[in-house]
């Protein structure tokens, strides 16, 4: 069996935004998110329709997860029942209820970190590996939570464009394809915005999910695929932010290394492109087809999780 390349050696020459906006930078590609791009966003709302593109957390089909991951537990605290036992209550009589939840912060539609994954010891903009014990000491998901995410966001449909239900397992896309899909649709990506891609891959995982948990071992997800000219596309146009509908937003085995989630090194530990994963699309780029426009404004704000390397979020698309 030959040996999967290492990714320092795959990426070598590939395009980076270190020090691009000073040495303790931790938002990214989101500096070019500037006021101008959020009024530019705002100008593509024409009917005010709203989509919200968060997963349900507890559906009770279940929740789909990366492998390794455990789904969300809810936990009832308090309800009516607690006050069968005589409990005299809360002053002036009004009873309450109270939950928590324990997930993985990255376990439903959610936005990673800077600092999520790295190589050569180094995250975006160079902070030392190291600063990741016991929690992220820098680039981790608060700091883009300060910030917000507020742009002018454009819908690839990649399964619409395929003639396909969705994208199954393993399937991937280069650039040219996406160029391509953009084209079928025309709809033109300008530079700095949210790319937006549907593959509708999930829905595999709510028709079978044994069989999706056999897909995933044997092939992984589908989506973009690592090139050169791939991420030389995000860096020159200066995509702030990668969004899809599967859990890890790229094809999991790069076809030509095998290395994992490469596009993960490439985009976001290199160029800072901040990735929003597991949205559900389908309600949003249904509309989007009906009257072939398929931009609007993207508006997301991941929770102000001190130390995290992500976070749930329920992104907005205004239309
Ligand atoms: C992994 O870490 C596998 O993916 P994600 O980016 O979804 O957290």
């Amino acid at each position: 069996m030959t040996k999967t390349p290492y990714v320092g050696d795959l990426l070598r020459g590939s395009p980076s935004n270190w020090g691009r906006w000073g040495p303790d930078d931790e938002v990214g590609a989101l500096n070019h998110l500037t006021s101008a791009e959020v009024l530019r966003a705002a100008a593509e709302i024409r009917t005010g329709e709203v989509f919200t593109l968060q997963r349900l957390i507890g559906d009770e089909r279940g929740d789909p997860i990366w492998p390794g991951r455990a789904p969300a537990a809810r936990t009832q605290m308090r309800d009516e029942s607690h006050w069968d036992a005589g409990d005299p209550g809360i002053p002036g009589g009004c009873h309450a209820a109270d939950d928590r939840i324990e997930m993985h912060l990255q376990g439903t539609t959610q936005c990673d970190a800077l600092g999520h994954v790295w190589y050569d010891g180094l995250l975006y903009n160079g902070y030392d590996a190291r600063s990741t014990i016991g929690g992220l000491d820098r680039a981790s998901v608060e700091p883009l939570a300060r910030r917000g995410i507020v742009g002018r966001g454009v819908l690839l449909d990649l399964a619409r464009f395929r003639g396909a239900e969705r994208l199954g397992f393993g399937a991937a896309v280069t650039l040219d394809e996406l160029l391509e899909c953009a084209k079928s649709q025309r709809t033109t990506i300008e530079p700095r915005d949210v790319v937006v891609l549907r593959t509708n891959f999930l829905s595999l995982f709510h028709e079978d999910q044994e069989a999706f948990a056999r897909g995933m071992r044997e092939h992984g997800e589908p989506g973009l695929s690592y090139s050169p000219e791939l991420a030389r596309w995000f860096a020159d146009m200066e995509i702030p932010s990668l969004v899809t509908d599967t859990m890890a937003n790229e094809v999991t085995r790069d076809p030509g290394s095998g290395a994992v989630l490469l596009l993960h090194s490439a985009l976001m530990r290199n160029l800072g492109v901040v990735f929003t994963e597991m949205c559900d699309l389908e309600a949003v780029a249904a509309r989007c087809a009906t009257d072939a426009r398929f931009t609007f404004c993207y508006v997301a704000a991941p929770l102000r999780i001190a130390r995290a390397t992500g976070s749930p979020v329920n992104p907005v698309v205004i239309r």
